[in-house]
């Protein structure tokens, strides 16, 4: 009995002292396993006499029952232990920010978000958008165009050709997205409207120029189309893209191969304090040129300059961008720098739209 007392005494003791559950199963099967002491108790009734066998069977079950017991009960407080420390280590602050992942945390550059502003403003104004190739033909980039075949703009050193072909033709990388409007034209009957945005290359590179750089081109072609309409387009267009309630514009005389009369256009700002506000001020800001389109040209794309006027301009996005989000260099324009993507850049999904507010 003094035996029963004591394996009693040592294996409550040992399962009070198991600090988890292998431990605690290691004192089971120690206790009550095939070859556990409390087992070997059991098996050591069949060799009594049947009074003796009496008392310390119902000795030992008793034994047995108790370290059941206290197992179950300790296995409980060791799980529950173990669930609450888990639970403590995987705390999930649900304040924190949802961190972004996917398409939610690319950013899109701000060359195709002003892209995609100008296409939702003249997208309401009427206009379709129209592209071409990058690589294009003499005729299509200059002699359609009304450039005369001496223009400096024609000359190696500003313009990008390729090798002459077997036939003698000399491909070039467009200086401007103009052959997409002529293209439009030898393939559209007028009314036309359409804004042309794209790449276009210059052999230039300093501060302020890039050899790839970007345009928008606008064209409109009908039987009335004036220079009223074209500064009334001009108008709403800035103000939206500017997001200003009014601004005031200035047409000043020039010359482009193209347009007859051209002008180049400047808006309403103010420099205060180094930053330049839109839509107000004294100040003067140049952003676009424009005109009436050429007689030459309208006659080169297949219309009768008797029958169809119109007006067609053009601007930089790059120099558009710069000027709407504050960026005061256009180097890093080019260079592929997360951080500045990061900083600079705008949600893929926030598409702009003039209802739900262009850059909101
Ligand atoms: C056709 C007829 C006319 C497009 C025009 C401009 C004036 C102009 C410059 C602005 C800054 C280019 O990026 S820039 O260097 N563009 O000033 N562009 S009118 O006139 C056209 C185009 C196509 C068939």
């Amino acid at each position: 009995m003094t035996d029963i007392a004591s394996l009693e005494t040592d294996t409550i003791a040992a399962i009070a002292a198991a600090g988890d559950e292998g431990a605690l199963e290691a004192v089971r099967v120690g206790a009550l396993g095939k070859k556990g002491s409390i087992s070997a108790l059991l098996s050591t009734l069949g060799k009594m006499a049947p009074d003796e066998r009496k008392t310390a069977g119902a000795a030992v079950n008793v034994l047995k029952d108790r370290v059941t017991e206290a197992l179950a009960t300790r296995r409980a407080t060791l799980r529950e232990a173990a669930l609450e420390a888990r639970l403590r280590a995987e705390t999930v602050d649900v304040t924190l920010p949802v961190r972004e992942t996917g398409i939610g945390a690319g950013r899109l550059h701000p060359i195709s978000q002003v892209m995609d502003e100008l296409t939702a403003i003249f997208a309401d104004l009427g206009f379709s958008i129209a592209e071409g190739p990058d690589i294009e033909t003499d005729n299509y980039n200059f002699t359609k165009l009304n450039f005369p075949p001496g223009h400096p703009a024609r000359e190696m050193h500003d313009t990008f050709f390729f090798k002459p072909d077997e036939k003698g033709e000399r491909k070039l990388l467009r200086t401007h997205t103009s052959p997409v409007q002529v293209r439009t034209m030898l393939s559209q009957q007028p009314p036309i409207r359409v804004i042309c945005p794209g790449r276009t290359y210059r052999c230039d590179s300093d501060q302020t120029h890039t050899p790839m750089f970007h345009q928008v081109e606008g064209l409109v072609i009908d039987k009335k189309a004036h220079l009223g309409h074209l500064k009334w387009v001009l108008e709403e267009s800035c103000k939206a893209f500017f997001e200003v309630p009014s601004v005031k514009m200035r047409f000043r005389p020039s010359f482009f191969p193209f347009t007859e009369p051209s002008m180049e256009v400047d808006i309403q700002c103010s420099r205060k304090g180094g930053e330049i506000r839109f839509g107000e001020g004294e100040d003067w800001l140049e952003i676009l040129g424009c005109g009436m389109v050429h007689a030459n040209v309208l006659r080169n794309c297949g219309l009768d300059p008797d029958e169809y006027q119109g007006f067609a301009w053009g601007m930089g996005i790059d120099r558009i961008a710069m000027l709407k989000y504050g960026m005061p260099d256009l180097r890093p324009f080019f260079e592929a720098d997360a951080r500045w993507l990061r900083h600079y850049g705008f949600r893929p999904l926030d598409f702009p739209t003039l209802a739900g507010g262009l850059s909101a």
